[in-house]
């Protein structure tokens, strides 16, 4: 018992049916894409307040404001990965260049191949939502989203994509990749809201 109690003691606000992970797995659905920064672009598309679509090179995205965040991963498979200290650009930052219109209740957060995750926009503009490029000061490796992911520390990790290219406004919510594939829409992980079968009226997008 005195391993683990000396890890709960560390560690007292695991959220519930998580265990600690030591290392950093790489857990995703499909390959890897490779990295072309000539043709890589950042934009933000949707209702947004001007009715324009916003787009950034490489370059242009890494000028952006650039802070760190420390917080833990905590994957559905029910391992955590803890204490780890983001560095990128918050998503505030992005809602301030690009204001979305009032209208707007969610994001839809795209990366490459499709992959999607639709998130409420008070998840999206919290204070810890980090677009992030480093971990631990180091960059992220092609394999933990280089050149760029998505970190929502208040939710499970489906909910940040890796190989992050886009976010679109959205005046009604609709399923992102996993959210369709059986998952919870809103996925708190302080609420143990894991499964599509949990949510209660409300949750989940109008049918
Ligand atoms: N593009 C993309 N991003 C993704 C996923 C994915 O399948 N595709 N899986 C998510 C899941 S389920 C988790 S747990 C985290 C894992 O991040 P890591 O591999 O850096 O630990 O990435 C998330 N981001
Ligand atoms: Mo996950």
């Amino acid at each position: 018992m005195g391993q683990r109690a000396s890890e709960a003691h560390e560690h007292p606000r695991l959220p519930p049916g998580q265990r600690l992970q030591r290392g950093w797995p790489v857990t995703h659905y499909g390959p890897v894409p490779k990295f072309r920064p000539e043709r890589w672009e950042f934009r933000v598309f949707g209702a947004t307040a001007d009715g324009d679509k916003h787009a950034w090179n490489h370059e242009e995205f890494s000028a952006l404001p650039y802070t760190t965040v420390t917080a833990d991963l905590h994957c559905v498979t029910k391992f955590s990965m803890t204490g780890a200290e983001w560095g990128g650009t918050p998503a505030r930052t992005l809602l301030d260049l690009v204001p979305p219109a009032p209208a707007v209740t969610h994001v839809m957060v795209w990366a490459e191949y499709g992959f999607s995750s639709n998130l409420r926009l008070s998840d999206f503009a919290a204070e810890d939502t980090l677009f992030a490029t480093h971990k631990d000061g180091e960059p992220l490796t092609a394999e933990h989203g280089y050149p760029l992911r998505l970190v929502v520390p208040r939710l499970y990790a489906w909910k940040g994509p890796k190989w992050v290219r886009g976010v679109e406004y959205m005046t009604a919510d609709r399923r992102g990749f996993w959210e369709e594939r059986g998952y919870h829409n809103i996925g708190d992980p302080w609420r143990e809201q894991r499964y599509s079968y949990q949510e209660e009226p409300g949750e989940g997008p109008a049918a």
